[in-house]
């Protein structure tokens, strides 16, 4: 992944109100790199909503958030090939098969780990604007403090990968 994920990183963190009105833990749940079933299927119903299945539109959305560049294409990939024929969605029980090598989930390990330049598990502000830095952008470090409180969800002085996985599912403000 690449320079167009954070970029989309940095475009949520400018996006983002300090207020809570959302607890990201409703999306992913406790501190777990590798989701289990239970989380898997509240993040499926987040995402498909009440008819319960993912359409088209739903995972363009999603892939977007994610930072993929032609969410589009993508989303119409993925339900080729795990969707149902009959009604072109993913349900249930495509989505858990789909996940269960983490694919998702490593993609945005991935994310984080460019952003963790010291690679101590934790992005701090220094991290951050070492990466911007690389992007071409220069922030003062009180920039960039600011910016990881409002993803920082306990006030630790660090994103922890709970966190921003958090950030980078959660849906679009409208
Ligand atoms: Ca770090």
């Amino acid at each position: 992944m690449s320079e167009l994920s954070m970029l989309s990183f940095k475009y949520n963190l400018t996006k983002l109100r300090p207020s809570r009105e959302r607890q990201l833990s409703d999306l992913i749940g406790e501190p777990n790199y590798e989701p289990d079933r239970k989380e898997m299927e509240r993040v499926f119903y987040k995402i498909a909503g009440p008819d319960k299945k993912i359409k088209h539109k739903e995972l363009k959305e999603l892939l977007t958030k994610l930072g993929v560049a032609d969410a589009a294409e993508e989303a119409a990939r993925m339900i080729r090939s795990v969707g149902s024929k009959k009604d072109k969605s993913i349900d249930l029980e495509c989505f858990l098969d789909m996940h269960k090598d983490g694919v998702m989930i490593r993609e945005i390990r991935h994310a984080f780990s460019v952003f963790d330049k010291d690679k101590d598990g934790r992005i701090s502000a220094v991290d951050m604007q070492q990466t911007f830095s690389m992007l071409g952008e220069s922030y003062e470090l009180k920039e960039c403090e600011k910016m990881l409180k409002v993803v920082d969800r306990n006030q630790k002085q660090y994103v922890d990968m709970d966190d921003f996985i958090g950030m980078m599912t959660r849906p679009a403000k409208k």
